[in-house]
């Protein structure tokens, strides 16, 4: 292919919690992988990394014999989005924890914008045909949840009539601990996201939000921005800003990482390709005006990292995790676009089956929401043959 005569393939990893993941480090390996995404979930949001505690981790990886090199994520503190009084200190820790990742040997570090929550799913445990068990989000729960619940002022202004109608209708059908699941998948924080809320704390998070419109947030991002690509440039390290989970305003809560005119803004104001990007096709996938194909080939020099899985839609706003080549996604053109990237950029990207079901004995299991162990062995198996599939065909083509 290259002038080497390289195919330059996806580098597999999974993530990996730490310690208590019930999917250890050897399941991972046994699914093929080399390497694990991971990050230090103990740290508060906001402090240092340091350099011992990234070695520690990093010890713990290496010993089953794989590689750490992509964080996945360094939490970005809620005053740094607000630029609330004192969000500097938070800017200056953060660039301490960068430094010391690169001098640790991370490559990637991965983070996100999105206010408040990290990703939003309403239901845990959708069941599909099949039996196995999947993650929802239902456009109608959240309604209920934001308008019936949490009582948010103004949230119902956020809606259409045959919204609020559906998310009473959705309400009253539920009982006491119907309500509260609802309430803990939506606030008690998801695998991954470093917050966890009561409703009250929820609220006032919210409020914390007033007066920063879409523009205004996106200002803040691209001061943030500014800030750490520097550095970033300095230490040889890739940032990879992970898009909105999902892509649109939810809560009233503005979004800024949905779509391609969106990163576009941000990638002009800090032109430097360590501004990158980390593609999460799942994501970014649940808008239908996101053509995934077309948004790899226009960032191409900036992906950094691959999230791979696929949802599917219904026309009333409602997504849910399908089998990683099935459903919105079209995954063999997502693959080949990224084939196409790494043989003209030259690199191995590192990839990671984004979520999987739950399924044969991961329901007998406690697993992480969306990071059960064979569901995610039996992405990566499909996603890995795709590719294998396709780098056949540019042998074969001798390109
Ligand atoms: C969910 C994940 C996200 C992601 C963060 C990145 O499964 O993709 O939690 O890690 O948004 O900062």
């Amino acid at each position: 292919m290259s002038d080497t005569g390289t195919i330059y393939s996806m580098e597999q990893t999974m993530r990996w919690f730490g310690p208590s993941d019930p999917v250890s480090l050897w399941d991972i390996r046994q699914a093929g992988c080399t390497g694990v995404v991971s990050a230090l979930h103990h740290i508060p949001n906001g402090e240092i990394w340091s350099v011992e505690a990234i070695k520690a981790h990093k010890r713990l990886i290496a010993d089953a014999g794989l590689q750490w090199e992509v964080v996945e994520s360094v939490p970005v503190h809620e005053a740094i989005k607000t630029q609330r009084e004192g969000f500097e200190h938070y800017i200056d820790n953060y660039l301490q924890s960068l430094r010391n990742l690169a001098n640790c040997g991370i490559r990637v570090v991965t983070y996100n914008f999105m206010p408040v929550l990290d990703w939003t799913r309403t239901d845990l445990a959708y069941e599909l045909d099949n039996g196995a068990k999947a993650l929802k989000f239902e456009r109608a729960a959240l309604i209920a949840f934001d308008v019936f619940m949490l009582c948010r002022p103004g949230a119902e202004d956020d809606y259409t009539a045959k919204e609020l109608a559906a998310g009473k209708l959705r309400f009253e059908a539920m009982n006491i601990q119907e309500r509260e699941t609802l309430q803990r998948n939506i606030i008690a924080g998801l695998p991954g996201s470093e917050e966890s809320f009561t409703l009250a704390q929820f609220q006032q998070a919210l409020d914390n939000y007033k007066g920063i419109d879409a523009d205004r947030l996106a200002q803040n991002l691209i001061y943030f921005l500014s800030r750490i690509v520097p550095v970033a440039d300095e230490e040889g390290l890739k940032l990879a800003i992970h898009p909105d989970d999902p892509p649109y305003a939810i809560f009233g809560l503005p979004r800024v990482v949905s779509t391609a005119g969106m990163l576009q803004r941000l990638f002009k104001a800090v032109p430097s390709v360590n501004n990158g990007l980390c593609f999460c096709t799942g994501s970014f996938g649940v808008r239908e005006d996101n053509d995934l194909p077309e948004m790899l080939k226009m960032f191409s020099d900036r992906i950094h990292f691959l999230h791979l899985r696929s949802t599917r839609r219904n026309e009333e706003g409602d997504f849910y995790e399908d089998n990683h080549l099935e459903g919105d996604v079209d995954m063999h053109a997502v693959v080949s676009a990224i084939l196409a990237i790494q043989q003209q950029r030259k690199v191995r990207l590192p990839m990671r089956p984004d979520h999987g079901h739950q399924m044969l004995d991961d329901l007998k299991k406690n697993t992480n929401p969306g990071y059960s162990g064979i569901g995610r062995l039996k992405g990566l198996a499909e996603l890995r043959g795709l590719e294998f599939g396709l780098i056949c065909e540019l042998y074969k083509s001798g390109q």
